[in-house]
């Protein structure tokens, strides 16, 4: 097989992934939901981060979709929380798909305006490359993971509407170069927010959920 042809095939599975995705977003948009693809490498504190948001919501109703090669244990934990929460199991596969999810929200049935988060699979690199049906891209990166992933990663960090800069009670006992990081962000992502939090002590966590209450609240406005 040519170079060319490999080429066009994966342009197509692209495009098609691109359609699905779009048909989600614009469903979850008429149901006044706002969908965040929430990526990061594996525990980095994704479903940790998910968590502290919703205990900080005030006006909307969040649903979850959640991501993993293997298990449902993060789900059982959202459950025990009360949250609505539908597993996913991609058996192997590195990234969600917009496939995937279409079918993952129709088994969830999300039936309130709210934020529906989808915590994709624990992983830098593949799931930045695929759109899923998300209104934004919320990426976790933590102090323990080091302050160069920003130039070692750069598509996620890129592609981020936003990021959490997780884990800052570890601080003192890591050296982890705030600026150097910062830098290597702000190089490929002038605009999106970073906040810095800790999922264990919920420190910053109130102000992340404002600012996606504020998106997921000027969806509806701007749809009514
Ligand atoms: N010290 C500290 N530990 C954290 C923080 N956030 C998450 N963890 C821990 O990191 C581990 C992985 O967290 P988890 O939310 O499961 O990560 P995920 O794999 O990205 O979903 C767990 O043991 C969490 O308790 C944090 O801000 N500080
Ligand atoms: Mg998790």
């Amino acid at each position: 097989m040519s170079e060319t042809k490999k080429i066009e095939v994966m342009e197509n599975i692209h495009g098609e992934n691109e359609r699905i995705a779009l048909e989600t977003n614009q469903r979850l948009t008429e149901a006044g939901i706002f969908c965040v693809n929430v990526m990061g490498a594996p525990g980095a504190g994704k479903t940790s981060s998910i968590i502290q948001i919703i205990k900080n919501l005030k006006h909307v109703t969040p649903f979850v979709i959640e991501g993993d090669i293997e298990s449902d244990l993060d789900t059982q934990t959202l459950t025990r929380l009360g949250i609505k929460t539908f597993q996913i199991n991609t058996g192997g596969a590195c990234h969600l798909d917009a496939p995937l999810i279409r079918d993952a929200v129709n088994m969830l049935a999300p039936n309130k305006k709210g934020i529906l988060f989808i915590e994709n699979i624990g992983n830098l690199v593949c799931p930045a490359e695929f759109v899923i049906g998300e209104h934004m891209k919320l990426l976790i990166s933590t102090v323990t993971e080091g302050s160069d992933k920003p130039y070692k990663y750069p598509l996620a960090f890129e592609k981020a509407d936003g990021v959490i800069l997780n884990k800052s009670d570890l601080m003192p006992y890591i050296d982890f170069d705030l600026d150097f990081f910062t830098k290597g962000f702000r190089a490929l992502n002038p605009q999106a927010p970073l906040f810095k939090v800790s999922a264990k002590t919920g420190d910053g966590f109130s102000q992340v959920a404002q600012w996606l209450e504020e998106k997921a609240m000027g969806l509806n406005e701007a749809k009514d």
